[in-house]
């Protein structure tokens, strides 16, 4: 059965989210944070990076969130979750992906973590500043590039709502958070509806508004 290493609200929320969409049978797998377990000799033989999520289907072992969710798309193209390969949706599809993975993603790192991009004591809050900066500047990106809905990528439910709900929540201590923005905001609250994403919020032990 598939595994999923994760922790409550973590990049392997998206994941999570996305095998309970497909309904694929699999089993939930924590991470203990506390004691630093994903950088323990057990856990690092499976994601040399030390980070959450890890994905495990018998021999495929998979790090990275971007790719786990590709891959479980990709393994359930009947489910529509992602557009059609070679196709200019698909194109655009990769594009937001890989801009939330590559470009937001690093900087919610630096926003969560800052003293780990600095060797300077005192670097870590000018850091976390200059990264909630640029952060709000992403979204607004994100903001511009989207239509008329409902969804992300227009009549279509897909993997990148359920990618912007992570990072919506990531990004709710913003002075300008995604929530409020108007169509990130309105995509975020409507996939919450989802009885998918319900489970796995109840099932990760999440409480209180997701987004605030
Ligand atoms: N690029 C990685 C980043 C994953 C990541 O940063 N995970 C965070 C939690 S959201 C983590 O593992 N933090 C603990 C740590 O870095 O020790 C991915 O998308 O899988």
């Amino acid at each position: 059965m598939i595994q999923l290493h994760y922790f409550p609200g973590n990049a392997s929320f998206a994941p999570h989210v996305l095998l309970r969409e497909l309904a694929l049978p699999f089993e939930l797998i924590p991470v203990d944070r506390a004691n630093n377990a994903q950088k323990g000799a057990g856990y690092l033989k499976l994601n040399p990076a030390g980070r959450i999520p890890t994905f495990v289907d018998g021999d495929l072992v998979l790090f990275e969130t971007a790719a786990i969710c590709l891959h479980l798309c990709d393994s359930q193209p009947d489910a529509g979750l992602a557009p059609k390969p070679a196709t200019p949706e698909r194109a655009h599809f990769y594009k937001w992906l890989m801009f939330f993975a590559t470009t937001i993603q690093p900087d919610v790192l630096m926003y969560y973590y800052p003293d780990r991009y600095t060797t300077d004591p005192n670097g870590g809050a000018a850091i976390k500043q200059a990264a909630a900066r640029r952060l709000m500047g992403w979204f607004d990106i994100v903001e511009a590039g989207l239509g008329d809905g409902p969804y992300f990528m227009g009549d279509d439910y897909s993997l990148l709502d359920i990618y912007l709900l992570m990072l919506a929540r990531w990004g709710r201590p913003l002075a300008n958070p995604p929530r409020d923005m108007a169509k990130i905001g309105a995509i975020a609250r409507r996939i919450l509806e989802r009885p998918a994403v319900c489970a796995a919020i109840d099932a990760e032990g999440i409480t209180g508004d997701f987004l605030t």
